[in-house]
């Protein structure tokens, strides 16, 4: 923590008499439940840390390049990701690697590490771009790199106090309330005191009015009417979680040589838009009482959720662009117009409100390695080759879960196959009670695969999935009761005796059951969520799973990343515009709005869509739990809302900074 107390304090005077017969707008209750991180508390403190130009900057420290060297990352031929330097050059993901380098011919343009056909270890190599059928990519070396960095951010925090959310694989959100609370009681004893007449509902005394020391942050503009009012302790908070976030990003740079931008608010809405508004290597802060003029500056479409036909729909509805206007249609008409869920929440997010907890339980529910073949694969020796790969790369990943130390092990299995349109897919369960290794692994996966082709009809075959879920806690010690007793998801499956094991249809039969909602309203324009990584495919939960071969987020995929059952991002309309692709000659998603200039590229996304729906159909599983286990072959089915990316924060028309302090 920073040595100096951030209000200078006016001589003998206590912040509980310098606010002379004024009183703060918050009450000792509110103080006092900052410590437990409520979610709807005013004081709240949310920041969000988001890595600038995360695989370039993993690049960057693996080749130990000076900082000021233009690099973009590469896969095949696209860019994933474009360091500072490199974008000053005007460089972006948009770009091909040939663009770029007409662009910038300093460029350094490493290719992401990838497995090779018949390799067991993925590796950095010179010739990958032109071993697109061969390679599959690996973002094992950004993930550790991921990892190392939520561990030190987490070593920074202090272990009884944090509340720390892996939000994808370079962004984190975190609660700072309970710390901030405990440097409130800390800085300011006289808040311990009890309240007048033991009353929690009495308002606490002003702080003492002195200028807050914001030090290099950038801070939001205020309008004139708040300008001129004095700081009160919601503003004193965010400035203590302002310092904390400071320290995090300093160690993160001293320590791993990583910059970040952070964005620190009294919710998870405005500290990502926060995060993003200035980069790189800079924290804003959005104070509560400048989230009106935030808000207003932002165009409706760069919300997040709001990217889509969501935000399309809004924006005809209400014939402005402008968060500002709606801030004049009253709720009922939002309501009226929108539908009962879909009004409130659009007129709670314009302004700002979010209650959405920063949750650090999360975790990985299930890890998928995929690759779409490009010329197919004709034989059943290409096809396990490819089974070692994936099965080592999931492995790789169930270490970093903990599987060696029996803390998570999944219990499931399952292959999907693809011939044509057709795909199928055969689920095993996973033995327990003894320490999983990669050979048994590879044994499972070879059977499954078995079974597929015994049903024929199954060469050439243009993608192949593996995944693995079910995800339980292992047993630690001696193993108990549980870990030899079936349960749930495992049960499910051994119910299929093997050679028979049920087949999961990428199309439900049933859909799946959506949270209700009164006008049936705001849930169709969400669609679920996929990778934090990008380019995954995960479980149901947020989490670090799977890598298909995909670029790994293309364009116009989702990022999704609200946690399931909440509202995400909808709909792939911007996409196009957004990356500045040429309006013509454009290739359409048949299932989605996205549009591509190669047919590679749609192809690419449509097996996005595709793994999407594997990954949708393990989610219902339950829903076939009945169903005979009679084989069938299964179509795709197309998932609806989908959604666009919205930077959302990026420095919009009419915003400025104010220096304050
Ligand atoms: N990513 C990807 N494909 C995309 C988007 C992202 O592979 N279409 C990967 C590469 C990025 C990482 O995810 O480095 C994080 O994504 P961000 O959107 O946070 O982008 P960056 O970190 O690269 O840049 P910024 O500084 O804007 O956050
Ligand atoms: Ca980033």
């Amino acid at each position: 923590m920073p040595s100096s107390p951030p209000l200078h304090r006016h001589g003998a005077f206590s912040p509980l008499h310098g606010g002379g017969l004024r009183r703060s707008q918050f009450t000792y209750r509110q103080l006092s439940q900052l410590a437990s991180s409520g979610t709807s508390n005013p004081l709240r403190v949310v920041a969000h840390v988001d890595l600038d130009g995360f695989y370039a900057q993993c690049e960057m420290v693996r080749l130990g390049l000076p900082k000021d060297k233009p690099l973009a990352v590469q896969q095949w031929q696209a860019l994933i990701a474009v360091n500072y330097p490199a974008r000053e050059w005007g460089i972006g993901r948009h770009c091909s690697v040939t663009e770029a380098k007409k662009l910038c011919p300093d460029l350094i343009a490493p290719h992401v590490a990838t497995w090779r056909e018949g390799d067991d270890k993925w590796a950095y190599r010179d010739d990958a771009d032109a071993n697109i059928s061969t390679d599959k990519v690996s973002l094992d070396p950004y993930r550790l790199e991921s990892r190392k960095i939520l561990a030190l951010v987490k070593d920074s925090l202090p272990a009884g106090l944090q509340r720390v959310e892996k939000a994808g694989i370079d962004e984190v959100f975190l609660d700072l309330s309970s710390q901030v609370h405990s440097i409130l009681l800390e800085r300011y004893p006289e808040l311990k005191s009890p309240p007048p007449y033991d009353d929690p509902t009495e308002r606490l005394p002003l702080p003492p009015i002195s200028a807050l020391d914001w030090q290099a942050d950038a801070l939001i503009d205020l309008d004139e009417e708040q300008e001129t009012v004095d700081p009160d302790w919601d503003d004193v908070a965010i400035l203590i979680g302002s310092e904390i976030v400071r320290d995090v990003r300093a160690r993160v740079w001293n320590e791993l040589d990583y910059t970040c931008s952070a964005g620190i608010a009294s919710n998870k809405l405005l500290s990502k838009l926060g995060s993003a508004f200035k980069k790189p290597n800079q924290q804003t802060v959005v104070r509560n009482r400048a989230v009106g003029s935030f808000m207003s500056g932002f165009k409706i479409t760069k919300l997040r959720n709001l990217g889509g036909k969501l935000g399309s729909q809004v924006v005809t509805t209400f014939e402005t662009e402008n968060v500002k206007d709606l801030f004049e249609v009253p709720l009922d008409t939002m309501k009226a117009k929108l539908g009962n869920d879909t009004g409130i929440w659009v007129h709670n997010t314009i302004r700002g409100i979010d209650n959405s907890e920063v949750n650090s339980r999360t975790q990985i529910k299930s890890m998928l390695s995929a690759k779409s073949f490009r010329p197919t694969i004709n034989t059943p020796d290409q096809a396990v080759k490819w089974l070692r790969i994936f099965v080592a790369d999931i492995y790789a990943r169930l270490i970093e879960e903990g599987v060696l130390e029996n803390k998570r092990r999944p219990r499931t299995i399952n292959l999907h196959h693809r011939h044509g349109s057709q795909t199928r897919s055969r689920q095993g369960p996973i033995p327990q009670g003894k320490l999983l290794d990669e050979e048994t692994l590879l044994d499972l996966a070879k059977d499954l695969l078995a079974q597929i082709i015994s049903e024929g009809r199954v060469w050439p075959c243009s993608n192949l999935s593996l995944s693995v879920g079910g995800f339980e806690d292992g047993v630690k010690g001696n193993m108990g009761i549980d870990g030899f007793l079936v349960k749930g998801e495992e049960a499910e499956a051994l119910r299929y005796a093997p050679g028979e094991s049920r087949l999961a249809s990428t199309e439900p039969d049933r859909p799946v059951k959506k949270r209700r909602v009164e006008d049936g309203g705001i849930q169709r324009f969400f669609a679920r969520k996929p990778s934090a990584d990008g380019n995954s495919v995960n479980g149901p939960e947020p989490s670090a799973g799977g890598e298909t071969d995909l670029p790994s987020r293309p364009l116009g995929m989702p990022n999704l990343d609200l946690p399931v059952g909440q509202p995400s991002t909808s709909g792939f309309a911007s996409a196009q515009a957004e990356h500045g692709l040429p309006d013509a000659d454009l290739l359409a998603c048949s299932r989605c709005k996205a549009s591509f200039i190669d047919p590679d590229a749609l192809q690419s996304h449509e097996d996005w869509h595709l793994a999407k729906d594997i990954q949708e159909a393990e989610r219902v599983r339950p829903a076939f739990a009945e169903r005979p286990p009679t084989p069938r072959s299964s179509s795709q089915k197309g998932q609806g809302a989908s959604s666009k990316r919205g930077r959302g924060g990026k420095l919009e028309h009419g915003q400025s900074r104010l220096r304050f302090g």
